[in-house]
């Protein structure tokens, strides 16, 4: 056995243990997360992983995200289906780098997004029932690593602006009332911890920033977001 092949042999198995430091970011809509994620999208060692909103607005040709929103209670189950799937399959999107920043999570589309759908009764309980089933199960068989939870914490009246701005195809039904519930649940889970099962230490950042003041924020907390990278270094 050469020595080249020997190297070769550690450095399989050196990448094969190293696993990236995983943060996922959370947040009402409209908080920021786009623009977060733009912002680390500069580092080398960083992979961002946006929301699969491609996925969801046109799957097989269908808008799914559309559907919902026009009618909640004929698509909610079938388009958060798809949303468990598909953020399971974010969790294990492969990656060299360091750092893992990914937009949401298995996590909130089970405790916020599921979770609204059944107390508005778009989701009944039988179809929640399977929808738990299916979580817990995926859950279980790979559970997806989380490090670092970002919380774009911000108020509703706030985000409810910037939503109405951004003007994004189907939104336009969301009103103050939904992301007012929104904000709450979220303070459950990641605050208060009494939603759900928060499943890593979280960041808090004041999301009512502005894009121009919102820089500073996310220099703040820049160390802890890329620890991945000196953990490794
Ligand atoms: O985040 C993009 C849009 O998708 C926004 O209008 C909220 C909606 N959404 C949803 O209804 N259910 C979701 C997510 C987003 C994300 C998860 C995990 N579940």
């Amino acid at each position: 056995m050469n020595t080249a092949h020997n190297i070769l042999k550690a450095c399989i198995r050196k990448m094969a243990q190293r696993r990236p430091f995983n943060v996922i970011v959370e947040g009402n809509i409209g908080s920021g997360k786009t623009t977060l994620l733009e912002h680390f999208k500069k580092y080398e060692d960083v992979s961002v992983q946006a929301e699969p909103l491609e996925q969801w607005t046109n799957f097989n040709g269908h808008n799914l995200l559309a559907l919902m929103y026009k009618d909640a209670q004929k698509w909610s189950f079938s388009f958060e289906s798809y949303v468990l799937l598909t953020m399971m399959q974010q969790h294990q999107h492969p990656t060299n780098r360091a750092v893992r920043l990914m937009e949401r999570s298995l996590f909130s589309a089970k405790y916020i997004f599921v979770e609204k759908m059944h107390r508005d009764g778009n989701i009944p309980d039988a179809s929640a029932a399977v929808l738990d089933e299916m979580f817990k199960f995926l859950n279980e068989q790979k559970p997806p690593q989380v490090d670092l939870i970002v919380y774009l914490r911000a108020t509703p009246e706030v985000v409810h602006e910037r939503m109405v701005k951004r003007n994004r195809d189907g939104e336009n039904t969301v009103s103050l009332n939904y992301l007012q519930d929104l904000h709450e649940m979220h303070e459950d889970w990641l605050v208060r911890k009494t939603l759900g099962h928060c499943p890593a230490p979280v960041l808090v950042m004041n999301a009512d920033l502005d894009k121009a003041q919102i820089a500073n924020e996310y220099k703040k907390y820049e160390g802890d977001i890329l620890k991945g990278i000196r953990l490794q270094a």
